[in-house]
């Protein structure tokens, strides 16, 4: 921590004191009196504005730390500046976003389409839909160099269609779409820390026949799972496990050595209570160099393009081990001091460690898989997820008893060992039950335990009413010591899944795009065949059978294009450049009555095909607020009857 970050969290001493909220929430008081509590924070924090911005960066002021957030349902990743927790920006992934034209655009419908699989590319067919527009985005994590991040990627994932997908930090746009074969609803995803992220390893959750062809269907027997290996730097798939039971989260070391993954259905059940009959489920681990090793000797058999090797339970090899873990576990999350693994217990209140050391014992002396369990505290109902201090210290998300419990892992392991000692410190409570939660650099080794996220799934009487469907909800604490103090209180739409919390000096975006940047190259090559050069002003109109390719540019206040004519039933493809070079001066492009809206951000290219189906005169528009003569910014589509 720097001097001066030192001197910001003293500052917010202040905070601490008037908070008569924080003190109540330590000392467990009832939900009524913490909210009163609460309030009286948020209004000290108006009144105070002087103080308070001490803490929250004011109107103007930059924020420390980038907050990258899943998004749940809607699909998306979402920017956050941290602490004051405003959202900057929402980057259309695997939805459909009307502001950008992304799911709409040739260039974001390349990237959502070149990664399917064949049966998706069938189902699309049949639905008569060019993609899948919707995913359920549950995990944000970002490159990692030795530990660190490097600022590069952020890769995350659609449980919904089985998806995992990269955005670029260098533009925040997504560049890479790749559906995973064989698996099922990826769910957990994880980078590797070290040496460096060549690999993102993703969890398939839901187990399905191993050729999934219809030859067999309600015999669960025969179901197996996969946990796979994506190649980070050009997003395919390097390699599969087969394992036994289902897989919900995964996270890696910080030696490079090891992958591991939690199981909650060990047992291959299909209903609830089946899912739930075993006291112990599992933890799988996975041996990345014998899996390698495994690979190039050719101990693998391919299933729809990809290298899958068996790590089932009972194969007898090195790939995978089975760690007996109290039944369903759920969070998986590696601690900063490259030690211990903390596996979230869900239906048991404990939190097994796992100390990453032994596990050479394990897969090469035969030492028995619990002996790596190294401490098992009991912390409260529903431990979901845990994050890191740097300091020896986890927190970790209860989401029945709807609070954070924060505890000493030293401490856990001597307990274990059968010393009386508590390895609890406090409890917060939060609003209402939470599911994952995030500290300031947490996961990496640069964990500055400074500032908690707690990512809740409900929200219930928080804020006024808006209806049978409620917002979730997410709060953020100031860690001063052993003291977690709550600062922020807000809602979120749905759904504030999961968060990593970046410091600023790592990430490093473009305000104004490279003329050159991969993202429309086949528009430019395109282009260069259709001669036109669209790095500069470009107004030509090209027929070519019944497809028209209309080259625009933009300065503000003007598309080159007044007007252009068509023919009724042509496919029309327009593509703008946005010629502008000032930060923020980005442009769109509308059709009326086409449904065609989309994005163009300086010095950016950006196109969209439609078919101009009716004759008439349509207006097109510019949709981004550019200038004053903004609305002026608009111009014509003849389209000519049929002859
Ligand atoms: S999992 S709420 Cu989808 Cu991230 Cu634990
Ligand atoms: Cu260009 Cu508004």
């Amino acid at each position: 921590m720097t001097e001066e970050s030192k001197k910001g969290i003293s500052r917010r001493g202040l905070l601490g004191a008037t908070a008569g909220g924080a003190a109540l929430i330590g000392a467990g008081g009832s939900r009524l009196a913490l909210m009163g509590g609460v309030a009286a924070t948020a209004a000290v924090a108006t009144a105070t504005a002087a103080h308070a911005s001490d803490l929250i960066p004011g109107p103007g002021e930059l924020d420390e730390y980038y907050g990258f957030w899943s998004s749940g349902q809607s699909g998306e990743m979402r920017i956050l500046g941290v602490p004051s927790m405003r959202e900057l920006m929402r980057v259309p992934v695997f939805n459909r976003c009307s502001a950008t034209g992304w799911g709409q655009t040739n260039e974001s419908l390349k990237i959502m389409t070149e990664g399917n699989t064949e049966k998706t590319r069938k189902q699309l067919a049949a639905d008569g839909k060019k993609v899948h527009d919707q995913g359920d985005l549950h995990h944000v994590h970002m490159s990692f160099t030795e530990g660190k991040y490097d600022g590069r990627f952020l890769f995350m994932n659609d449980k919904a269609n089985t998806r995992v997908a990269r955005v670029r930090c260098d533009v925040m746009k997504c560049d890479k779409i790749l559906e995973i074969p064989n698996a099922k609803a990826i769910h957990g995803l994880r980078p590797q820390k070290w040496p460096r992220t060549n690999y993102v390893f993703a969890n398939g959750e839901d187990e399905a026949p191993m050729v999934n062809d219809g030859k067999i269907l309600d015999d669960p027997s025969q179901y197996v799972n996969f946990y796979s290996a994506i190649n980070a730097d050009d997003m395919t798939m390097a390699w599969q496990v087969m394992v036994s039971g289902n897989l919900d989260n995964t996270d890696a070391d910080y030696d490079g050595k090891y992958a591991f993954s939690t199981s909650y259905n060990s047992e291959m059940g299909i209903n609830a209570a089946e899912m739930m009959a075993a006291e112990m489920d599992h933890v799988v681990v996975f041996n990345i160099a014998e899996i390698e090793k495994g690979i190039a000797a050719g101990d693998f058999i391919e299933l729809n393009g990809v290298k899958v090797i068996d790590g089932r339970k009972g194969q007898n090899k090195d790939y995978t081990r089975y760690i007996p873990i109290p039944n369903s576990p759920h969070g998986c999350n590696m601690a900063p001091d490259k030690i211990h693994l903390c596996i979230n217990g869900k239906l048991s209140p404990t939190v097994s460690v796992i100390d990453v050391r032994k596990l050479d014992d394990v897969f090469y002396k035969g030492a028995d898989p619990r002996s790596a369990v190294v401490a098992e505290p009991e912390l409260g109902l529903g431990p979901l997820h845990t994050a890191f201090d740097g300091k020896g210290n986890a927190f970790t998300t209860l989401f029945l008893d709807s609070q954070v419990v924060m505890w000493n892992i030293e401490k856990a392991v001597r307990a274990y060992a059968g010393e009386a000692v508590d390895p609890i410190i406090t409890k917060a409570d939060v609003h209402y039950q939470p599911g994952h939660n995030s500290t300031s650099m947490g996961e990496t080794l640069e964990a500055d335990g400074k500032w908690y996220v707690s990512m809740n799934k409900f929200s219930k009487d928080r804020f006024i009413n808006v209806g049978p469907l409620k917002p979730e909800n997410e709060q953020l604490f100031a860690i001063e010591g052993d003291k977690l103090t709550l600062v922020h209180d807000s809602p979120t739409f749905a759904e504030p899944h999961d968060s990593i919390i970046v410091h600023r000096s790592v990430v490093n975006p473009l305000s104004v795009w490279d003329r050159n940047d991969p993202m429309w190259a086949d528009t430019r090559a395109q282009a260069e065949k259709d001669g036109v050069d669209i790095d500069n002003w470009a107004e030509e109109v090209i027929r070519d059978g019944n497809k028209v390719r209309v080259y625009m540019s933009s300065i503000a206040p003007t598309f080159s294009l007044e007007s252009f004519t068509v023919k009724e039933g042509d496919e029309v493809t327009v593509i703008v450049t946005n010629l502008d070079d000032i930060d923020d001066l980005t442009h769109g492009f509308t059709m009326g009555n086409h449904g065609v809206a989309m994005e163009v951000a300086p010095q950016a290219t950006a196109s969209v095909t439609f078919t101009a189906a009716n004759a008439g005169v349509y207006w097109y528009y510019c949709q981004w607020f550019c200038h004053a003569l903004h609305m002026e910014m608009r111009g014509r589509m003849f389209v000519e009857p049929k002859a």
